[in-house]
Formats: structure tokens, C-alpha cells, sequence
């Protein structure tokens, strides 16, 4: 059969749309989620909430887009319509928070993974005490799944969350908050260990201890990469599987690129040697 059209046919991708901010040393934010889309066979198309100034180093400033620019990029991005996954990760301040919140509550059935970053590893507020709220009263309740870290899961229950124990308890006052499943991820632990709830279902996933512990963008990519397996069609527990593995290989394939924290190695699996030597770039050597 001859088309017309000069178009190669290939297999359709999922798009995926991530709601976050910018980090430009792209280790983290919505970079990290577009690499991580790629390496799962997804297109991902991304509407920013805020411009960071940061490097390997740490985050120097954080610039919040206008509500009404977000505003504009998620209708533009939802008249296309076929948006398979959402994920969202940083909303900056309350303005925007509202803008995501008011837009996902009329957008109810694509399959939403909600990364509720609070706060950069170099300790930036990357949201606001009103975006907060805005995300613990009504954004939570939209999930398919949350993925909060030890510290945005003690913020969002207002209890100490150290140990396993405590994981649990937070991922049950989640579920009671109106999530509908939790990850407590547990990458900050002595062992990266998970904790699983979807108000009947509980799991705890084991992590090795991984080099290198300075890693920056792991929560932006576990999140990211339940996406993709949600938007490739698995069901929750099994991308939450897929998705721990692959942030494990990436961390455990990662290279410096500067002098401050490692990003993980998104694409990994296209097996090329990175760059080396002659070039005037970071040497990138692989940690294991
Ligand atoms: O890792 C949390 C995070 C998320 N999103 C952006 C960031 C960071 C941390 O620095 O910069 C844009």
C-alpha cells in the first residue's frame, strides 16, 4: 500500500505530559522527566511552573511562572488531545498550584502520578505554604498515585516519618487525605526500601544501598517512570516495580557532570559510551 505522505510509519508513542519546574543543569524537573519519557518509548510534551537558577552546586533562585502563562500551556497542550499520563512534580507557589488543580479536576480521567516537591536536596523551598495547602486539600485527591520522599510525607501528614513504621503510618493518612495510592519512597534510608498503599493493597519494596548517594533528580525520574508504564497501559503496582528498577540502573549508571551532585543516567539503556577525553567536558565516569 503507497501513501501519499513522505511520513515513515513508526509505532505510536504515548505523549505524556509533565506539569513541573525547569532545573537547567537538568538533573532534576522537567528535563529529567522528558529524558525519562524518551527512554521508555514516550513522547512527553511539558508545560513549566517555574524557571530555577541552579547547577550541580544547588538552586540560587526560584522564579514561579504567571498563573495565567501556565494556564495558556496546559490548554494549548490539552486541545491536541491525546494525552495519555500526567505527572507533576514541582508547582512553585499557590497561584499555579490552583491553575494545575482547577485544570486536572476537569481532565479526571487520565492516569495522574503526583511528585509533591516541597523542597530541593539543597534545601530551596520549591513551594509555597499556599500551594501546600492548595495540594494537601484538593490535589492529593486527584492521584492515581503519590510519591512522596521521608521528608514531603512527614510535611504532609505533620509527623515524623524516619523508619519504616512511620512510612506506613504516612502512606495510611495519605490514603485517609484522599489519595487514592502512595509510594513513600524510601531512597534517603539506609536501604532505598518503599512502602506501597492503595487502601487495601500494602507492599514494601526493597532497594539495594546505591552509589552515588549524591544523586539529584531520582524522585523527578521514579515518577516520571510510573507515568510511562501507566501511559504504556500496566497497572499501578507493576509500573511502580518497572519504575523503582529503572531509577536503580540509572542511578547506578550515573556520571558527574560537574562538581556538586550527580544526575542520574536517563537513557542508559541506548548502551552508547558517553563522551570522553578530547572534548572540553565534565569526563564522565561511571560510579559504581
Ligand atoms: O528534586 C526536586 C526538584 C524538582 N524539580 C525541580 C528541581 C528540583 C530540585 O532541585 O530543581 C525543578
Amino acid at each position: 500500500v503507497s501513501t501519499s505522505s513522505n511520513h515513515t510509519p513508526t509505532a505510536r508513542q504515548p505523549v505524556i505530559l509533565t506539569i513541573a519546574g525547569f532545573d537547567p543543569s537538568a538533573g532534576a524537573g522537567i528535563a529529567a522527566d522528558l529524558k525519562t519519557f524518551a527512554a521508555h518509548n514516550c513522547y512527553g510534551v511539558a508545560a513549566i511552573t517555574a524557571l530555577t537558577v541552579q547547577n550541580t552546586q544547588g538552586v540560587a533562585h526560584v522564579y514561579p511562572v504567571q498563573a495565567h502563562e501556565l494556564r495558556e500551556s496546559l490548554d494549548a497542550l490539552f486541545q491536541d488531545g491525546c494525552i495519555a499520563a500526567i505527572k507533576v512534580g514541582m508547582l512553585g507557589d499557590r497561584g499555579n498550584a490552583q491553575v494545575v488543580n482547577e485544570f486536572l479536576g476537569h481532565n479526571g480521567s487520565i492516569p495522574l502520578v503526583i511528585d509533591p516537591v516541597l523542597r530541593s536536596g539543597s534545601g530551596a523551598e520549591l513551594l509555597d505554604p499556599g500551594g501546600l495547602e492548595v495540594l494537601k486539600e484538593s490535589l492529593l485527591r486527584l492521584a492515581t498515585v503519590v510519591t512522596p520522599n521521608l521528608y514531603e510525607a512527614a510535611i504532609l501528614t505533620r509527623s515524623k516519618v524516619e523508619n519504616l513504621d512511620e512510612m506506613r503510618s504516612a502512606a495510611r493518612k495519605l490514603v485517609e487525605m484522599g489519595a487514592r495510592a502512595v509510594v513513600v519512597t524510601g531512597g534517603h534510608l539506609e536501604k532505598a526500601n518503599d512502602v506501597y498503599h492503595d487502601g487495601t493493597v500494602w507492599e514494601t519494596f526493597a532497594g539495594d544501598k546505591l552509589k552515588p548517594e549524591n544523586t539529584h533528580g531520582a524522585g523527578c525520574t521514579f515518577s516520571s517512570a510510573i507515568a510511562a508504564q501507566l501511559a504504556l497501559g500496566r497497572q499501578l503496582r507493576e509500573a511502580v516495580v518497572l519504575a523503582k528498577a529503572y531509577v536503580t540502573e540509572a542511578i547506578r549508571k550515573a556520571f558527574a557532570v560537574g562538581p556538586g551532585r550527580v544526575p542520574l543516567y536517563h537513557l542508559y539503556r541506548m548502551q552508547q559510551a558517553p563522551r570522553t577525553a578530547d572534548h572540553n567536558l565534565a569526563v564522565p565516569e561511571a560510579i559504581h
